[in-house]
């Protein structure tokens, strides 16, 4: 299958969020984009936040779409807009690890060059732990993902740093690319990979400026700008357009 990530390199650093139903996506996301643990969100529609963030120092356009697991194709590896995947599962639900390891092997072989963050989530909940850190540090590893066991609702400061480095570590690889680099050095960088998990001091980033709420048909229509439905707010809104605010 053709790798479509040419047609990102100048633009945005573009992410997905993906993996089963209730594993925390968007808990996930919107604790790093707000630094807020939010319960409950909407679950039938994806998302896709627009930013500017600092990544290693630099204020970088970033868009990420969490997905939503109702999407027939939220765990699509072809999904070309992307160029980084965040796959999560629970540590409490084995169901949902083999979803994501599914995932993770078929991004590794049908989009070779675009970076995988796999991560269990709700480390929280160890006493009811299904999926085994080793078990899916070693699918990370031998796909060349980074990997991460986390708890969205305890901590903000492990969720930052995850995906700070990972935003790091995907802007790295572009530039790399746009320089000669070869994506597959990237795939035996075992120490640099390791390395992004360790964790450092990041800025932390700036306010949301944009949130657009995708349906089925907007989702298909990604390889052209989004310029609807845009909107200040940092939760999802029950109702469009979200008032007070006004589309954009
Ligand atoms: N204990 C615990 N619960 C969490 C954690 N992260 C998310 N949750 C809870 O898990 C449930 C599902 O979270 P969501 O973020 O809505 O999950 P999702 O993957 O976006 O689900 P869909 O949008 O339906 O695909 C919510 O009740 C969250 O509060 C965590 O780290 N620990
Ligand atoms: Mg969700």
């Amino acid at each position: 299958m053709k790798d479509d990530r040419t047609s990102v390199q100048s633009g945005p650093l573009r992410v997905a969020v993906v993996g089963a139903s209730e594993v925390g996506k968007s808990a996930l996301t919107v604790r790093y984009l707000t630094k807020r643990y939010i319960g409950e969100y909407r679950s039938d529609t994806d998302m896709l936040y627009k930013c500017v963030l600092q990544v290693d120092g630099a204020p970088q356009s970033v868009e990420i779409m969490d997905t939503s697991a109702s999407s027939d194709k939220t765990s699509d590896p072809n999904l070309p807009w992307a160029e980084a995947f965040v796959v999560v599962y629970s540590i409490t639900d084995k169901e949902s690890y083999q979803r994501a390891a599914t995932t993770v092997q078929e991004l590794s072989e049908r989009r070779a060059s675009a970076s995988v963050l796999l991560v269990g989530n709700k480390s929280d909940l160890g006493h009811l732990r299904e999926v085994e850190e080793v078990e899916a540090r070693t699918l990370a590893l031998t796909h060349a993902a980074r990997f991460a066991e986390l708890s969205t609702a305890e901590s903000c400061t492990s969720v930052s740093e995850v995906v700070d480095n990972f935003l790091k570590e995907v802007k790295a690889q572009r530039n790399g690319n746009q320089n000669g680099g070869s994506p597959k050095l990237r795939k035996i960088s075992v120490t640099r990979m390791l390395g992004s998990l360790i964790g450092r001091n990041s800025p932390p980033p700036t306010p949301v400026t944009h949130l657009i709420i995708l349906d089925k048909a907007e989702r298909n229509k990604l390889q052209t700008p989004l310029t609807r439905l845009c909107r200040p707010c940092l939760r999802p809104a029950q109702s469009l357009p979200c008032s007070p605010h006004t589309a954009v």
